[in-house]
């Protein structure tokens, strides 16, 4: 049973998209994402030039036990990996049956999310945009503007984060710039399987 917690409030920056105060944040640079990008040259090319950092994650743990909830901000740099737009890992949960919100607060991009039985969704996201992840749909968010993008994040605490197949298959459809525009893709990783 969950013991009985005080309530609290923390503060969101909506223009940085920061917690404050905050007891967990996360960094992740190029290198924490090898094999992520479809462009390999570009990625080491990209490490070896200063390792750019991609992304970072606020978040406000709670004691990970069924019932909680976790609030968490997502501040995705604008930028590309060759042609590919800076993203998220993505994840399935691990608690599968656990569903996820998210909140555009900044920038723009796209939730791609997808199920094990290959169904697949892009959502264009932007300043108030509220998209509701069900269950068993794994979960990525990508940044095609030109400006830091940023969103909210509610989920539960006991979900968990799977990255073991995303990081080896990736999405069904990758995004990347044509003619200066964003454009969905086949990502050919899947179709030499
Ligand atoms: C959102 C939430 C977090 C997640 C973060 C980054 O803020 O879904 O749980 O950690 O995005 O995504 P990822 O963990 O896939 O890199
Ligand atoms: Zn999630």
């Amino acid at each position: 049973m969950v013991g009985l917690m005080a309530p609290f409030t923390i503060e969101l920056d909506f223009k940085r998209g920061v917690l404050h105060p905050c007891n967990n944040i996360i960094q992740r640079h190029l290198s924490d994402m090898r094999g992520t990008y479809l462009d390999e040259a570009a990625t080491e090319e990209a490490i070896e030039g200063g390792d750019p950092l991609l992304y970072e994650v606020y978040q406000y743990d709670v004691p990970f036990e069924n019932g909680q909830l976790l609030v968490v901000t997502s501040i995705i740099q604008p930028g590309k990996v060759g042609d590919e737009y800076y993203m998220t890992k993505g994840h399935f949960h691990e608690k599968e049956e656990t569903a996820e919100v998210y909140v555009g607060l900044r920038g723009r991009g796209y939730l791609l999310l997808e199920t094990r039985g290959g169904e697949f969704k892009a959502l264009p996201v932007e300043p108030g945009t509220v998209t509701y992840i069900p269950p068993y749909w794994a979960h990525r968010m990508v940044n095609t503007g030109q400006e830091e993008f940023i969103f909210f994040g509610v989920y539960p605490a006991d979900a968990g984060h799977n990255y073991g197949e995303i990081e080896v298959r990736g999405f069904s459809k990758v995004v990347v710039e044509r003619d200066g525009q964003p454009t969905l893709v086949p990502n050919p990783k899947r179709e030499e399987r």
